[in-house]
């Protein structure tokens, strides 16, 4: 078949050449002239294991465009942030259903893959009937993916997925779709159903975070290390506590409980745990400044401004909210990050980011922190504040650090 799937991002782009490197022409469009160009040069716009090696595979069968053209398959997979008013920005899912109206034939089918709120699909239904098809002339589907960054394409392949569809042929053909690369089982249901699923899995995460850290400032307040109480608790048969942090962050966990909620009046739960792992930046600024006694114009360095570990994706990270928030107290932020290569501050070596540094903080979980000999640091008072549980407290110890743990009180 051949498949256009609009948008090359973080799940765009993988599901293009899953679906080039098992038998179909794809083209993968965007608007983004550079990307599109990149990769038709081979070169891919960020990283995630074994993408490098899918897209040699992929190669035959996937080119890059920037315009749209007819199809058998149109899937979208353009973003859905969040504006301003924290409600779910549906333009450019609106637009790309208004380009697929313009090449839709008889019998295409229109797969959905960006998350959105219930209720998107049927409005998207007279959108693409201004082709001047009819609704049981064309197809239309919603196929969440579920697959997490860092393992994303691993997900891709061996995750079940939830596959909603506007009749029982969409389903059909959406699951057909989907068997040429996924090992995992299709589970079949209705379009509102599939985004309604969709974003539960993502609230449910982010409300177990909260308790997570809801759990990391009691344990302070009681002098009890929250991070040998969650292993503890963890061995309950039926316990299984998230991790504490500095926030949640990416474009899934901190922004899907928005799209679910925003309609309901029913949400104090979630939107509770939301405001939860918002403060945790603010929460984390303040241990900062009780362990500096009050200093302020000092340098301090953050290591990790990726969202979360080993990833270079710094969208909605809480990186940025705590520096943000440290730079309007006074302080001069300096940051280090192995993994990320563009961001709105300047990304220093780790030598240059320390030389100056009062203290260091640890927002996200990269691998490298913890291969990091403490000894080869030379700042002007040595402190650290894990916020993750990602160093050998004894080493840093010995290495003349005082080491601070989030949740360890
Ligand atoms: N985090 C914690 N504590 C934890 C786990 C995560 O603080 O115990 C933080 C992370 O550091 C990060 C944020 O939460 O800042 C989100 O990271 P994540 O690894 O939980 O999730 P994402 O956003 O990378 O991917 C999620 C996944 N959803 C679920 O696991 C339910 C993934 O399967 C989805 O496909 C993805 O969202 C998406 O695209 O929706």
């Amino acid at each position: 078949m051949k498949i256009c799937v609009i948008g090359l991002g973080f799940i765009g782009l993988p599901t293009a050449l899953l679906f080039a490197s098992n038998g179909h022409k794809v083209v993968g469009i965007d608007l983004d002239k550079n990307k599109v160009d990149s990769l038709n040069n081979g070169e891919l716009p960020f990283e995630e294991p074994g993408l490098s090696e899918l897209h040699s595979k992929a190669k035959a069968n996937f080119i890059a465009k920037t315009d749209l053209e007819e199809a058998d398959v149109f899937l979208i997979a353009v973003q859905t942030p969040l504006d301003n008013l924290k409600l779910a920005d549906l333009s450019y899912v609106k637009s790309a259903a208004k380009s697929v109206s313009v090449k839709l034939k008889k019998c295409n089918i229109v797969v959905v893959e960006s998350t959105v709120p219930p209720g998107t699909g049927e409005m998207l239904v007279p959108i693409l009937e201004t082709s001047g098809l009819k609704q049981e002339d064309f197809h239309l589907a919603h196929c969440p993916e579920r697959a997490i960054p860092g393992k994303t394409i691993e997900e891709m392949v061996n995750n079940d997925r939830i596959i909603g569809g506007l009749d029982d042929e969409s389903r059909e053909i959406a699951k057909k779709l989907y068997s040429s690369f996924s090992k995992g089982k299709l589970h079949l249901t209705n379009l509102k159903t599939a985004e309604f699923v969709k974003l539960m899995e993502n609230t449910y995460r982010d409300v177990n975070i909260a308790l997570a850290n809801e759990f990391a400032k009691i344990a302070e307040e009681n002098r009890v290390d929250v991070w040998e109480a969650i292993e503890l608790a963890n061995r309950h048969p039926r316990v299984d506590v998230m991790k504490p942090g500095p926030g949640v962050g990416g474009h899934c966990i901190a922004v899907d409980p928005h799209f679910l909620t925003s309609s309901s009046t029913r949400s104090s739960l979630i939107m509770g745990s939301r405001e939860i792992n918002d403060s945790m930046p603010s929460y984390v600024l303040r241990l900062v400044k009780n362990l500096l006694k009050g200093e302020k114009n000092v340098t301090i360095t953050i290591f990790g401004v990726a969202y979360k570990g080993n990833v270079d994706d710094t969208r909605e990270s809480p990186a940025t909210r705590f520096i943000k928030l440290a730079e309007n107290d006074g302080f001069e932020v300096k940051v280090y990050d192995p993994h990320v290569k563009r961001y709105e501050k300047e990304l220093l070596d780790i030598e240059d980011a320390t030389a100056e540094s009062s203290a260091i903080i640890i927002i996200t979980d990269h691998d490298e922190f913890r291969k990091i000999d403490p000894k080869k640091l030379t700042m002007k008072n040595k402190l650290v504040l894990d916020t993750r549980n990602i160093i050998e407290q004894k080493l840093w110890e010995d290495a003349g650090f005082k080491v601070h743990l989030l949740g360890k009180g």
